[in-house]
This record gives C-alpha cells, structure tokens and sequence, in this order.
C-alpha cells in the first residue's frame, strides 16, 4: 500500500535534516519502502484536514491505506513490526531496543528540546543568561550518560535498529551548539549513522526541498 508522509513545505531549518521527518524518511529508506511527501505549510498544519491526522497539528503524519499516525517513534514502530531490518527478530533484544526508543525522546531529547527553545524563544528575555549553564549542563549530563553506555559499540544495543535512528536524530540538533564535539564517542556514532547509505538518501531528499524552496519568497 502506498505511503505519505508529511514534512515542512519551508523547514526552519533550511536542509540540515533536523525536522522530524526525517526520522521517518530514514527509517524508510532502511527498510526500502517507497513513500510519497505532502508538504505542508505552518498555516495548514493547524487547519481541519491535517488536525483529522495529528490533533497537534505538527509534522511528520505517516498514512497507508487506512491507517493514519502521528509520532515518529510510533511510526517507526509500526515500520520495525511490518518490515525486516529495524526491530530485533529476539523478544528480549526488541523489548530493549523499545526501551531505547523511549529513553531517546522521552530521557535525552527533553532537555536538547529545552535548551533549543531557549534560544529560539528566550534569548532576549533577562533570565536567558541566568538560565543557560543549567539547561546546558542538563544536556551534558544526559550526553555523559550517553556516551558512557555506548562505550566503544557502534550501536546503542548490539546491531543497528530504529532506536539509533531515534537517538542519532535526537542528539544531531545539539550539533550546531558545539556541546556535541566534547563527546568524541556521540559524534563517532552520529558519523557512523550519518554514513549509512539510507540515511543518505533520506538527507538527499529532505535537502532536495530546501533547494527547490530557496527561489520562494516565503519566511524561512
Ligand atoms: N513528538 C512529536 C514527534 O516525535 O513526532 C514531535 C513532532 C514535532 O515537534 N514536529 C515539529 C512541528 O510540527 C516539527 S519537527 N512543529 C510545528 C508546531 O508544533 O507547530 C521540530 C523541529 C523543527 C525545526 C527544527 N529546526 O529548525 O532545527 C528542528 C526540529
């Protein structure tokens, strides 16, 4: 059954694969299944038709056939039980990497979402200054943590599996902070995730959107 996924028509963050998405798109790629991109703007993420798919009104929205869902980690996990290669054939092997597909948005992303809104939304407020070494060293704690579980293994729990796609994306948005290059072992996994061929060609195609929005005069 055909896919559709919807994606900003002019992501704020101009390429750089940072919309959640691209989780989508990458964990498609990885299991080979062709998908169709409605994109959309943000005066029509908040209007009837697209609210009947995520009641947020927030992208990605992932539809086959019938079935419609909002949630990238839901979404993967429908990917990983409908198709090979994103979710452990082992019970006990799955079960965790599940469990690291909450930890990633639910432990580790909360505190980057936190600190990015900061800067996005707070930075002339007076307690901006105030507040960004504890928000930052939040993120460094979750980032420690982080590393010292990987160690030196390539992937977050034996071979690769949608909970890397979900924590390879989730800690890709501190990049830009600089906080990431303290972490020698999280940039290794970010490089090695980035590398792979499907994360690549989902890059290619969210970047592809960008590029063709670049001539539009809307706000970016
Ligand atoms: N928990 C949901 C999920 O995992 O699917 C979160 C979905 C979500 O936050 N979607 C964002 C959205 O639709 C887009 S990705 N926001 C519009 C709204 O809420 O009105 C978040 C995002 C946007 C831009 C950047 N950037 O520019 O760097 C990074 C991440």
């Amino acid at each position: 059954m055909a896919i559709t996924i919807t994606a900003f028509e002019a992501s704020p963050d101009r390429g750089q694969g940072l919309a959640r998405d691209m989780r989508v798109r990458w964990a498609l790629e990885e299991v080979g299944q062709p998908y169709d991109v409605r994109l959309v703007t943000f005066k029509s993420m908040k209007e009837p038709p697209h609210l009947a798919l995520n009641p947020f009104g927030q992208i990605p929205t992932f539809e086959e056939g019938d079935l419609a869902l909002f949630e990238t980690g839901s979404i993967l996990l429908h990917l990983g039980e409908q198709h090979p290669g994103l979710l452990p054939t082992d019970p006990d092997a799955r079960a965790r990497a599940i469990t690291w597909m909450f930890a990633s948005v639910a432990t580790v992303e909360q505190p980057i979402v936190e600190l990015s809104f900061a800067y996005i939304l707070e930075q002339k407020e007076p307690w901006f200054e105030p507040r960004l070494p504890g928000l930052k060293d939040r993120v460094r704690n979750r980032l420690n943590q982080l590393a010292a579980h990987l160690g030196d293994a390539d992937w977050l729990d034996g071979d690769f599996s949608a909970a890397d796609i979900m924590m390879v994306h989730v800690i890709r948005r501190v990049q830009s902070s600089g906080l990431l290059n303290d972490y020698l072992t999280l940039t290794a996994y970010v490089a090695r995730a980035e590398a792979r061929p499907a994360y690549q060609r989902a890059f290619a195609a969210q970047y592809a959107v960008f590029e063709a929005s670049k001539g539009d005069d809307k706000p970016l």
